[in-house]
């Protein structure tokens, strides 16, 4: 069982996409463990994407990320990682698979509308950085006998 964090970035937000990338995921029949809109503290940022510090791209990643809110989640089931980020597509929205959430709704790579946990000892280390404990909830989907076998 895995938990990924699963961000709508503040262009997907502005564009009124929450429900579409949402309801993708939902439908995929994973379970929704934690949800909130929040504008996020620059140092949040910061320490979410300390990978990329010194990288080109990493100034107007922050400044983009803490622009407008995001909406946060935690999904859990299993291989919850790797079908988020299949939901997602790749990184590129022009080289993401036709059908994925970038390739079908964005265009540049700096607005690329999401993020997805890249591992599972990364989902839970984000889902962790991003939600208290007591934002968590453990509940048993009435479906989850029909996904998982
Ligand atoms: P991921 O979000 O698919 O895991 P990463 O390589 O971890 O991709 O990059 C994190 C985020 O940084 C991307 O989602 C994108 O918003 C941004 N980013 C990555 N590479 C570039 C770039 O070359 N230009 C602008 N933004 C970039
Ligand atoms: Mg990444």
């Amino acid at each position: 069982m895995e938990t990924t964090l699963l961000l709508v970035k503040p262009d997907g937000v502005q564009r009124g996409l929450v429900g579409e990338i949402l309801g993708r995921v939902e439908r995929r029949g994973l379970r929704l463990a934690a949800l909130k809109l929040m504008h996020v503290p620059r140092t949040l940022a910061e320490q979410h994407y300390a990978i990329h510090k010194g990288k080109p791209f990493y100034n107007g990643l922050i400044d983009y990320i803490v622009s407008a809110p995001v909406v946060a989640m935690a999904w859990s089931g299993n291989k919850a990682v790797e079908a988020v980020r299949q939901v997602l597509g790749a990184t590129n929205p022009t080289q993401a698979a036709p059908g994925t959430v970038r390739a079908d709704f964005a265009i540049d790579i700096g607005r690329n509308l999401t993020h997805g946990s890249d591992s599972a000892e990364n989902g839970a280390a984000e889902v962790a950085l991003w939600f208290a404990k007591s934002e968590l909830q453990d509940w048993k989907s009435a479906s989850a006998a029909w996904v998982f076998e």
